[in-house]
């Protein structure tokens, strides 16, 4: 003990690694570790200044001591001495017992829902985004909880949705452009621009990475049908998982490719599994856009019968209705989609022009990090 503090770090493995006491209990850190943490090490902006190399493979601890209510500790062979605030050490701790969540867990911030809860979040209006940032701040957390926000009150003027997504982040500008429009064409590149109905997807799973948000806005919707539907792909795998534990090790272990080249110039592949998952079995995206896909050549001839079993019950649960939200675009509203997680897409509608969307693609960590900094993170 140091006089009144509390209980004196204990130096583990010969200074390999120190035992901290700390509010939640003894933690403990690598040298390697502090060291490379070193609060000094960093500039005021919280860049790190460092390079592991510059960091003697070899170093210890060699003296771990509390002063003015900080750890301070000296490393060996060098000397260096750094000091570390105890609440930050609480923070940052990694010694913790393995946790072993079921494979296609997720973090808190996450709550699958269905097709009643979908329909209970609420409809934020343009106008209040723009000029509280109250609002701002609960309409991006929707989308990073649900995956899912729904918006009324977009001036019905193309290229309005440009506008929108300045509010929290960056257009990702693709071959469709900056933002495109979706409505029957006389020959259509894609599915899309056509009256025909669109099973719900994920947008552009030919490219590398695929854009991780979706926005669309409507400017005309007077046809029959043309309804919009959305469905949480987590709560997809969620079921997966509880009919059918393998069914998701092989969606999950084999890739399936996906390409686009309809139009000239155009060649876009990808691979990637429909569900992806961290290598902790953390649930990170799916995939599933039948438009687009092309000859899965990476599942073993022996799995391949169970993988398409597999992917046939996935596509199923998507049809859900228990499952899968339908509502019907007015002008002025619009929806962004998480675009890793929930899959949107569109009853047939009558032709004859009465139905106009516009959509725009961005990025999840662009609109993270607005929420984060509107959140004082
Ligand atoms: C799409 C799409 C939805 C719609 O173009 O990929 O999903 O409502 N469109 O037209
Ligand atoms: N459009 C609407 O992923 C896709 O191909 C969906 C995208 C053409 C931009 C359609
Ligand atoms: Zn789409």
């Amino acid at each position: 003990m140091d006089g009144e503090g509390p209980p004196t770090p204990r130096l583990l493995d010969e200074g390999a690694a120190v035992a901290v006491p700390l509010a939640g209990g003894e933690r403990r850190f690598h040298a390697i570790w502090l060291r490379d943490n070193a609060p000094a090490s960093r500039t005021a902006a919280g860049q790190k200044l460092v390079t592991l190399l510059d960091i003697p493979a070899e170093t210890r601890i060699a003296q771990a001591t509390w002063q003015g209510g900080v750890l301070r500790v000296v490393f060996h062979p060098d000397g260096a001495a750094a000091e570390f605030e105890p609440d930050w050490l609480a923070a940052n701790t990694y010694d913790r017992p393995p946790a072993a969540p079921p494979p296609g867990w997720t973090g808190p911030e996450i709550e699958r829902w269905d097709a009643a809860r979908a329909a209970g979040l609420p409809v934020a209006r343009y106008g209040s985004l723009r000029q509280d940032p109250a609002a701002l701040r609960a309409f991006l957390a929707d989308v990073r909880r649900f995956g899912l926000a729904r918006l009324a009150d977009l001036p019905v003027t193309p290229g309005a949705i440009e506008d929108l997504v300045t509010l929290f982040g960056y257009v990702r500008e693709t071959n469709y452009g900056r933002v495109f429009d979706v409505r029957a064409e006389v020959e259509p590149g894609n599915l899309a621009y056509t009256e025909l109905g669109l099973q719900a997807h994920t947008d552009n799973p030919y490219r590398d990475p695929p854009p991780s948000l979706q926005v669309l806005a409507c400017l005309a919707n007077s046809v029959d049908g043309g309804e919009s539907v959305v469905v949480d792909g987590f709560a997809v795998v969620e079921r997966l998982v509880a009919e059918d534990p393998r069914g998701l090790s092989l969606l999950s272990a084999r890739c399936a490719r996906f390409e686009y080249a309809a139009e000239a110039g155009v060649r876009l592949r990808a691979k990637a599994p429909l569900v992806e998952l961290g290598p902790d079995g953390e649930l990170l995206a799916v995939r599933f856009n039948n438009r687009s896909a092309a000859p899965i050549v990476d599942t073993p001839f022996d799995e391949m019968a169970d993988y398409y079993a597999a992917y046939r019950r996935f596509a199923a649960l998507i049809e859900d209705p228990a499952l899968a939200f339908r509502f019907k675009l007015a002008p002025g509203e619009a929806f962004i989609v998480d675009n890793r997680r929930v899959l949107h897409g569109r009853t047939a509608f009558s032709s004859g022009g009465g139905r106009w969307l516009q959509g725009c693609y961005a990025d999840r960590d662009g609109l993270l990090s607005t929420l984060r900094a509107l959140e004082g993170d």
